[in-house]
């Protein structure tokens, strides 16, 4: 019901828009579907770019396309990073430290196993989430695992490559020196949405369609996957104060106002527009072809960024401290002292 009333939007007047002033949800009864429900009229946000990701070269002989953190996409507060990667059986991200964010590992197809300095491993399988808070300091390897390995056991076709996607996100300062911490989640522990038949949404992290993540986030965060049949149409909320951007895996979708949509392909990142304190949601339609893509949207930290690849504070003295405890293995990084993953 919600997603048609976006076409509404011609129907109100700007000096309507105007009188109700900037409250986030505009109540009407202009809409036909008024004898059915009180309508909630949704202004959808734009977008405002459309940056394809290239492979390129990564960690150990490991293949990424890198979104948010390119060149044309520094800095999407509160996001650092966002690697898609394929990763063959020699490559991987051997022993190397973060300070300062979160990084979320999300894997699509294949294993990943992580160990760090602290004695903590696992395996991450297909669907499954790992969110660490690297907080004031981890030293880890995440590797892809094959199994069946030389032989190629592991049936009719064994994977030769793991795939996946690594979000970085930024911790508030007052959270940058928090203990470490790991949530983890199999893909059968996180929760979907499905707002209409055809449209599925796993719910990473927030709020989708009544839906909601256990994942608890010190920087507020929706992350969802989510899946479009052909000739579907979406509307996802999100919070006023929040930026957002979608990653597009496969398919193709039509985003934005229904007039002008933008259309969004495999490997492309589009970022949407600010709210102007009234735009609460993103209209997402698919046509003749379905779609899978990410959902990312946060609440910017507005602090200070000074990022030393795998560092992150707020200023470049804190960052001089950071190598003086990692190379000292001190305050955090204590058990960084002669510890070697199995990786190495
Ligand atoms: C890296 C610092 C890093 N993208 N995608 C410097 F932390 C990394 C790194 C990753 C990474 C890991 C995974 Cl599992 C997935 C990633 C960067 O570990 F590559 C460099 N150069
Ligand atoms: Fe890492």
């Amino acid at each position: 019901m919600r997603v048609s009333l976006l076409s509404f939007r011609a129907a109100v007047s700007a000096t309507l828009l105007l009188s109700l002033s900037l409250t986030a949800t505009l109540t009407t009864t202009v809409s036909a579907d008024a004898f059915t429900t009180e309508p909630v009229l949704h202004l959808s946000r734009t977008i405002t770019r459309a940056v394809l990701s290239e492979e390129q070269a990564e960690g150990q002989g490991a293949r990424v396309r890198r979104s948010i953190g390119r060149p044309e996409l520094r800095n999407h507060d509160p996001f650092l990073m966002l690697d898609e990667f394929l990763v063959g059986k020699n490559g991987g991200f051997p022993d190397h430290p973060h300070r300062g964010f979160e990084t979320v590992t999300y894997m699509l197809e294949g294993q990943f196993r992580h160990e760090d300095f602290a004695g903590h491993s696992g395996v991450i399988g297909p669907g499954d989430v790992q969110w660490m808070t690297a907080g004031r300091g981890i030293v880890h390897s995440e590797m892809p695992v094959f199994p069946g390995g030389e032989g190629g056991e592991g049936g009719e076709k064994a994977l030769t490559k793991a795939h996946g996607l690594q979000l970085w996100i930024n911790l508030p300062k007052e959270h940058k020196m928090c203990d470490p911490q790991y949530q983890e989640l199999l893909d059968s522990q996180i929760p979907r949405s499905e707002p209409q038949s055809g449209v599925t949404i796993k719910v990473i992290a927030g709020e989708s369609h009544g839906v909601q993540s256990k994942v608890y986030t010190r920087t507020p965060t929706l992350f969802l996957d989510i899946t479009m049949e052909p000739h579907k149409v979406v509307e996802q909320n999100l919070p006023l104060s929040y930026t957002g951007f979608i990653y597009m895996l496969s398919g193709k979708t039509y985003l934005g106002e229904k007039e002008e949509p933008f259309v969004g392909e495999a490997h492309h990142t589009l970022t949407l527009s600010s709210s102007d304190g009234v735009k609460e949601a993103v209209r997402i339609e698919t046509k003749e072809e379905g779609a899978r893509f990410v959902f990312i949207a946060g609440q910017p930290l507005n602090e200070p960024i000074v990022q030393h690849g795998p560092f992150v504070m707020n200023t470049h003295e804190e960052i001089y401290e950071t190598f003086f405890d990692f190379r000292n293995a001190v305050n955090g990084f204590e058990r960084a002292n002669q510890w070697r993953s199995s990786a190495n």
